[in-house]
């Protein structure tokens, strides 16, 4: 599904640490497209552009936004942060850094204490791409059009798995 970027004001806003994020959270961008649901992506450091996250986390549901997508390696504070701010469903993304792997990202990201949630998704570019389908989810559960896509977007990854494996070409 071929799908021309949309003009309507972003239901999903996409959010990463720095620059060197985008790699991976363009996975989710990617496909956030091509269930045609209306997004947008920004810089906002946890540390390096704190006021830019904490206006950007305040105005977000004023805005129209309805879930928060947040990538970020390391000491991974974003999602946390942006959480803090903002009551919109946070999806946090680790970023697969190249010191550990990830793993300083994960835990950065999963261990929120109790209070403040930030829904955490796999390492890298898998986390990115079911962040996104996760926030299609929730969407979905208020727009039946979605939940079509959705379903059959779902149906069409299905089809194309092969009953027989084939040696690497
Ligand atoms: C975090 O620091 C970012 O989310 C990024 O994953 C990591 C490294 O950032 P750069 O040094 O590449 O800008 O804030």
């Amino acid at each position: 599904m071929d799908t021309p970027p949309s003009t309507q004001s972003p239901l999903v806003g996409l959010i990463m640490g720095s620059q060197s994020d985008w790699p991976t959270l363009k996975h989710a961008s990617d496909l956030l497209t091509q269930l045609a649901i209306p997004h947008e992506a920004r810089i906002t450091s946890a540390h390096r552009t704190p006021d830019r996250l904490r206006d950007y986390a305040m105005t977000a549901r004023s805005r129209g936004l309805r879930v928060i997508i947040a990538g970020a390696g390391g000491a991974a504070h974003l999602p946390g942060m942006c959480a803090a701010w903002t009551a919109l469903p946070v999806l946090g993304v680790p970023i697969e850094s190249h010191a550990l792997k990830g793993m300083d990202s994960l835990l950065s990201i999963v261990q929120m204490p109790a209070g403040i949630p930030v829904g955490t998704l796999a390492i890298g570019p898998a986390g990115a791409k079911n962040a996104a389908l996760l926030a299609a989810a929730i969407l979905a559960t208020t727009d039946p059009a979605l939940a079509t896509r959705l379903d059959r977007l779902r149906a069409d990854q299905t089809q194309a798995v092969g009953l027989v494996p084939t040696d690497p070409t």
